[in-house]
């Protein structure tokens, strides 16, 4: 099965999301998702102007091969640009390789290891009442697990509360809008959300928190450890994780379990993290991490130290992703949890797929490949709309992390 010609298909509907078609002589395609949120471009051109060409007339069946081929052989390896273009080829063939065999694509990643795949939404609102009315409802559709964020007095705007509760979209502008951050506020404001959410709701469902990024070690530490009466499943991105050891100094304080990884693109990234056992779960998903052959091996490293996956899956990652992300949950033995933000309407229409939520699990389906598509004629329909995340400053003005 050879590769015919590959094109990169950008759409809008709503938001961004960039997807790579590569085509083969016998007839079948396979899809893989490139999105890069507000850098969607930058993927756009490298596999344009510098992976396709390479790609026609190359056996579509040496995923491996291919992989090693677009990383070393681009001498400048890793990052988050390239990786998500090594990921979408990768996908692409994942997908390919399991419709020639007619298989759904966990099948060829050594089958089930499980039913279906738990999957957390996300609740938040513009002060605790409202986030918790919001977790109410997702406890009524069924979910076993809950992200909850909510405002901060004195705080105009925080990550994770959106204008549309239901869809929840922070690349929002055409330049970057700035929010105003308080880490003191915030620390003295979050325990108190997660001791009503418990008082509401038991200890039933899980709760998670995602911190973006925000506190210092020593102050996400003691986050963790005031948290830790209230049992959550994990609190995510307590730091900045370019330098990894930071996490031990979380780890001294705390025994809320910690999540991390969405921001990385490679196994480099989480080497230490997972190693000295600094996190519980990895966060790396199939787009931005080299797709299912390089995730395979994060996993693989994480499973020699208990760290199970939760894989990123905001809106900002397509169904193509997520579909994929699901093969791959179903069938790793060490599968913790996964994301799951709904997509709108309008995107669900331009990416049919065959995965399906029921009881608070997405299940993948049994299609051939991912059992992702895209409808190209309704993607033309919404053409590429300029998107930036925001950017967050301190209240004297100082940048600090978004
Ligand atoms: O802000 O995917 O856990 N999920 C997240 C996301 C990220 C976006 C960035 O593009 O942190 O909402
Ligand atoms: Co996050």
């Amino acid at each position: 099965m050879k590769i015919e010609s590959a094109k990169v298909i950008v759409t809008c509907p709503g938001r961004n999301f960039v997807t790579l078609k590569i085509m083969t002589d016998e007839g079948l395609y396979g899809l893989g998702d490139a999105t890069l949120n507000g850098r969607e471009l930058a993927v756009v051109s490298y596999l344009e102007d510098h992976v396709i060409p390479c790609l026609v007339g190359r056996d579509a069946h040496r995923i491996e091969d291919t992989w090693q081929y677009l990383y070393r052989g681009a001498y400048w390896r890793r990052g988050p640009v390239t990786m998500t273009a090594i990921a979408a080829v990768d996908t692409a063939l994942w997908d390919l390789k399991a419709k020639a065999a007619g298989l759904p694509l966990y099948q060829l990643l050594g089958g089930k290891s499980r039913e279906s795949v738990l999957v957390y939404g996300h609740a938040n609102g513009k002060d605790i009442e409202q986030a918790l009315d919001e977790v109410a409802s997702y406890v009524d559709m069924g979910y076993k697990a809950i992200r909850i964020q909510c405002g901060v007095p004195g705080l105009p705007s925080t990550y994770g509360v959106s204008k549309d509760r239901l869809f929840y979209e922070p690349a929002d502008g055409a330049l970057p809008t700035e929010n105003v951050w308080s880490s003191e506020k915030y620390l003295d404001w979050t325990p108190k959300l997660f001791e009503k959410a418990r008082a509401r709701f038991g200890f039933e469902p899980h709760f998670l928190h995602d911190v973006h990024h925000r506190l210092t070690p020593i102050e996400a530490a003691r986050l963790g450890r005031s948290l830790e009466p209230y049992r959550l499943f994990w609190l995510e991105d307590p730091t900045p994780a370019e330098n990894q050891q930071a996490f031990r100094l979380i780890r001294q304080g705390t025994v809320t379990p910690l999540a991390v990884g969405e921001v990385f693109s490679s196994i480099h990234d989480c080497r230490e993290l997972i190693e000295e056992q600094l996190i519980d779960y990895i966060r790396c998903t199939v787009v931005h991490a080299g797709g299912i052959t390089h995730l395979r091996q994060i996993a693989g490293l994480a499973a020699l130290y208990q760290v199970r996956t939760g894989c990123h899956g905001a809106t900002d990652l397509s169904p193509v992703t997520m579909g994929a992300a699901l093969h791959f949950d179903l069938s790793i033995h060490n599968f913790g949890i996964q994301e799951y933000m709904r997509h709108t309407p309008e995107t669900d229409a331009v990416f049919p797929h065959a995965y399906q939520f029921a009881q608070g699990s997405l299940a993948p389906g049994d299609q051939p490949g991912h059992g992702v598509d895209v409808d190209e004629e309704l993607a033309a329909q919404y053409p590429y709309r300029r998107a930036y995340l925001p950017v967050n400053r301190l209240q004297d003005g100082t940048l600090h992390n978004w």
